[in-house]
């Protein structure tokens, strides 16, 4: 891994993974692209491309031009947005990840990054304790894309030995770029409604509960699965990881515990429909005995940290109650 490029890298995951790339692996070496060019200063330290991975010239013009050997692909369409145009979905998770593969076995790529979702499993999968291996029939646009990519990766590693990896990330935590999209955003937009007004309205039901993840242990996730040795990984782009499960019930009530006069009250949407079939929880043990995976962050060390940080971000005066 010489040079890498981060496809997506203006989403959620990427304007924090880059930063934690350029640290490890040197910014000169780190590529950013997205087809967003509005950088509003967030890549001072990185070449930026503007790029629309559909286009496989655009691609392959910037794997030439900067001999890129390792591609973590993010650009995509997630859950909501993408049931809200399923063809645009299918052609951005879909068409522009086969734009990166056929790239990936034409220039030979070390390592080929995709992220997979928790959005694989669907009604006919086991959705407590979420096994590495079950039925995965989805039924959402988003869902189906993510196990075709997966698919695509397992088909690609056997055929042509292209070194394909991924996580199915559970719903990601973050205050830094806000997420694009998704089923789990509630879990970000709560932590700026209960700063700014003491009460927020969920679009989920109150027990819809879900496998998330703080973006630190995102990051080092990714990371420690890109960097692990070839010969362990029993899994290309599928590996399911866990870190904390919980309701929007329960998130409400560890955010009280700091914000005591919170309220929450719900409204479901299309949404809530999306999340019923997701898992409530995760089994990571491949993960674990593979790529040693281990997180770090539980709900109230997440919400500690959220509320901290989205306080400072708002410039709202705030401390923890314990
Ligand atoms: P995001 O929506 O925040 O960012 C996606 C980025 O892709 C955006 O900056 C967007 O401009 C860019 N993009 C869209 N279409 C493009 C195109 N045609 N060409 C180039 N760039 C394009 O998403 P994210 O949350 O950062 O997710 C990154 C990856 O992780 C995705 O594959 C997503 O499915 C996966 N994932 C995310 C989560 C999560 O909770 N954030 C959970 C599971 C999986
Ligand atoms: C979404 O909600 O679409 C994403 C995901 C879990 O893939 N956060």
């Amino acid at each position: 891994m010489n040079k890498i490029l981060i496809t997506g890298a203006l989403g959620q995951i990427g304007s924090e993974l880059s930063h934690a790339f350029n640290e490890r692996y040197g910014n000169e070496n780190v590529i950013v692209s997205d087809v967003n060019p509005d950088v509003n200063g967030i890549y001072p330290e990185n070449i930026f491309e503007q790029a629309d991975v559909t286009d496989i010239g655009a691609l392959e013009k910037l794997i030439q031009q900067h001999q890129i050997d390792t591609v973590i692909h993010l650009a995509a369409i997630l859950s909501a947005k993408g049931e809200q145009n399923p063809e645009l979905a299918w052609h951005i998770n879909v068409n522009g990840l086969l734009n990166v593969i056929k790239l990936g076995i034409k220039y030979n790529l070390d390592r080929l990054m995709v992220p997979s979702s928790i959005a694989v499993f669907g009604p006919q999968s086991t959705l407590y304790n979420a096994p590495q291996e079950t039925i995965l029939k989805p039924n959402t646009m988003y869902g189906i894309s993510k196990v075709i990519g997966e698919m695509l990766g397992s088909y690609y590693f056997r055929k042509n030995g292209l070194d394909f990896r991924g996580i199915r990330y559970p719903g990601i935590i973050s205050y830094k770029t806000p997420p694009g999209g998704g089923t789990t955003d509630y879990a970000v937009e709560i932590f700026y409604e209960a700063l700014k007004t003491g009460h927020y309205t969920c679009f989920l039901s109150s027990e819809a509960c879900l496998p998330m993840m703080y973006m630190p242990d995102c990051v080092r996730a990714t990371i420690e699965l890109l960097e692990a040795d070839a010969e362990f990984l029993k899994h290309h782009g599928d590996y399911n990881v866990g870190a904390m499960s919980f309701t929007p019930e329960d998130l409400a009530n560890e955010i009280r515990k700091h914000i005591p006069n919170f309220t929450i009250d719900y409204k479901p949407d299309f949404r809530r429909e999306i999340a019923k079939y997701w898992p409530a929880s995760i089994d990571d043990s491949a993960a674990c005995a593979d790529w040693g995976w281990l997180p770090q962050y539980n709900l109230e060390m997440m919400v500690k940290d959220m509320l901290m940080h989205v306080a400072e971000k708002l410039n709202i005066p705030f401390s923890l109650k314990q």
